[in-house]
């Protein structure tokens, strides 16, 4: 039996690369088996969350695209950046300019942004253009302390047609021209693995992560004291299994796996 199957009560899901590979005209698809995984798990009891690193679209939109894909999913479960990241600006008073995808700026229609005394980005995508990321950093100098905010640290991720740069990238650009530390929201940050788990009230050691990014996932989860699989679908490349700083505490073929040994190892509990 799998060791990191043992006294588990709640599972952290990512999401794109986990349940859904992006891109393309849908916008994604199911991974085969992923649907069924879901329901499985809710089926069983334990507790779940969805906790992404998706910045480009609102957490609305974002579950009715995974509904359009068939699987059961509500706004209350998700664990995303955007909506973690509006309110550390209204508990510290921060007044944004947004370096955000256009699908994600109606997660800050309620927050003030004149006068800016920050700058937030996330997955701009299509809109990280020159344009664009050259005034986040002027912003950014113009500001007695500049203060970056960046949702996630990803390098790059996956979709249909190919590997795409992340917002980590960008956000070392404006690290760097600017000479800050931005402050990170989202994986792989202790803070937002911790939120995950307070929401369903249950300890790290009772929870299992699964993903497939290997430095976000699994070290960020790991890093908060949660145990954490990596599947070998989405952006999963053969060298994860040898990195000199990251060991999975299990590597699985895919989410419907991981969920056959997580249920057969609680039926024999
Ligand atoms: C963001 O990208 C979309 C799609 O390419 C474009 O229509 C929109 O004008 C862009 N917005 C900004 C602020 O650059
Ligand atoms: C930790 C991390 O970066 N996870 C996901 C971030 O988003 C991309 C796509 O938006 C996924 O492929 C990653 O798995």
């Amino acid at each position: 039996m799998a060791a990191w199957a043992k006294g588990v009560r709640a599972v952290l899901l990512d999401v794109s690369g986990v349940l859904y590979d992006s891109g393309g005209p849908a916008g994604g698809a199911a991974i085969p088996g992923s649907i069924e995984a879901v329901s499985r798990i809710r089926g069983s009891g334990l507790k779940l969350r969805f906790c992404t690193n998706e910045s480009q679209a609102t957490r609305d939109h974002f579950v009715r695209k995974l509904q359009r894909f068939g699987f059961m999913i509500s706004e209350e479960e998700v664990t995303a950046p955007g909506p973690a990241a509006k309110k550390l600006l209204k508990d510290r008073g921060l007044r944004p300019h947004l370096l955000v995808h256009d699908d994600l700026l109606p997660e800050f229609d309620s927050t003030d942004k004149s006068d800016p005394n920050c700058v937030v980005i996330g997955d701009a995508a299509e809109n990280f253009s020159y344009q664009n990321v050259n005034h986040a950093f002027q912003v950014l100098l113009n500001m007695e302390k500049p203060i970056l905010i960046s949702l996630g640290k990803g390098r790059y991720y996956k979709e249909t047609d190919g590997l795409k740069l992340d917002v980590g990238a960008y956000m070392k650009a404006l690290e760097y021209a600017c000479d800050i530390t931005a402050e990170v929201v989202g994986k792989p940050s202790p803070n937002f693995f911790m939120s995950a788990l307070a929401e369903m009230g249950v300890k790290p050691e009772e929870a299992i992560m699964i993903g497939d990014d290997l430095i976000n996932d699994i070290g960020g989860a790991q890093s908060c004291g949660i145990k954490a699989v990596l599947v070998r679908t989405g952006k999963y490349r053969p060298t994860d299994e040898h990195h000199p700083d990251v060991t999975a505490d299990g590597y699985v073929d895919n989410l419907a796996l991981a969920v056959d040994i997580l249920l057969s190892s609680k039926g024999s509990q």
